[in-house]
């Protein structure tokens, strides 16, 4: 918890500084895409910290420009890392997302958060959605998690009743920052994930079998640049199909 917040004001503050020069780089891409003759994709990236503050959606980015999948608009009200690079090289991609740090899945579906940023972002025609980690953290018992999970895709269905909705299970926090309880919690909130996205006929990315939160995050939570590729790999054959499927 006590990373997350650090990281949060952090965000935040970053998110703040970016917003002029992000606007601008975002209508340049738009912009670019437009002059292909294939309908351009707006996908959202909808969780917390993990979605918000780490890179794994700029390699996501790249890999689909490489595979010349450049029909494709990332949206949502946040904006940022500021900078992400890979092997050094400073990495062009489009920033938004749908990510708050500290946020918990529970909360989004008291408040109707989703639902407002659906509308203001319409029409989303998939969604990734990599979210749970601090009702875990903060004890929120798995059956609630799962109510709210109910609650989203409700919203989801309404907004936009064919959009893609891809659920990932929770990367593995570090026992050792965070004690073996939460640990196990967010092994014990994946196997209800998965029964929950195979009952309700969801598409499913395993980020968690293979990733190590030793050589693969920064404090046992976020993804360095290792995990942060881990993720965008997993993603994306996925999306890549989606993408396709609109
Ligand atoms: C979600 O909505 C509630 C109620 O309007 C608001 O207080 C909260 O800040 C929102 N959460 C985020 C992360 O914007
Ligand atoms: C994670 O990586 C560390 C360092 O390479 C290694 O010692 C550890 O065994 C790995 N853990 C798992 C679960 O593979
Ligand atoms: C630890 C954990 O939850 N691992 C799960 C990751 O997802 C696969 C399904 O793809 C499960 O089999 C693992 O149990």
């Amino acid at each position: 918890m006590k990373f997350s917040l650090l990281a949060s004001s952090f965000a935040l503050l970053n998110v703040a500084a970016a917003i002029p020069q992000q606007y601008e780089a975002r209508e340049e891409i738009v912009s670019r895409q437009d002059t292909s003759a294939a309908k351009t994709i707006r996908i959202m990236p909808f969780g917390a910290s993990i979605v918000e503050i780490t890179c794994w959606r700029a390699y996501l980015w790249q890999k689909l420009q490489t595979a010349n999948i450049k029909n494709i608009d990332f949206v949502g009200s946040g904006s940022g890392p500021s900078s992400c690079s890979l092997n050094g090289a400073t990495i062009d991609f489009d920033k938004n997302h749908e990510g708050h740090s500290g946020a918990l899945a529970t909360q989004y579906s008291a408040n109707g958060n989703l639902t407002r940023w659906l509308a203001d972002a319409a029409p989303v025609d998939i969604i990734m959605m990599h979210l749970g980690t601090n009702d875990v953290v903060t004890h929120v018992s798995n059956d609630d998690t799962i109510k709210a999970y109910d609650t989203l895709l409700a919203e989801m269905r309404a907004s936009n009743a064919n959009m893609k909705i891809i659920v990932s299970n929770l990367i593995p926090i570090s026992p050792n920052n965070f004690g073996q309880e939460v640990s196990d919690g967010i092994t014990s909130l994946n196997t209800a994930i998965k029964s929950w996205v195979d009952r309700n006929g969801l598409l499913f990315v395993d980020n968690n079998t293979g990733f190590n939160t030793t050589t693969m995050t920064s404090e046992g939570e976020h993804p360095n640049e290792a995990g942060s590729v881990f993720m965008s790999d997993h993603f994306f054959p996925v999306l890549k199909d989606q993408i396709a499927a609109v």
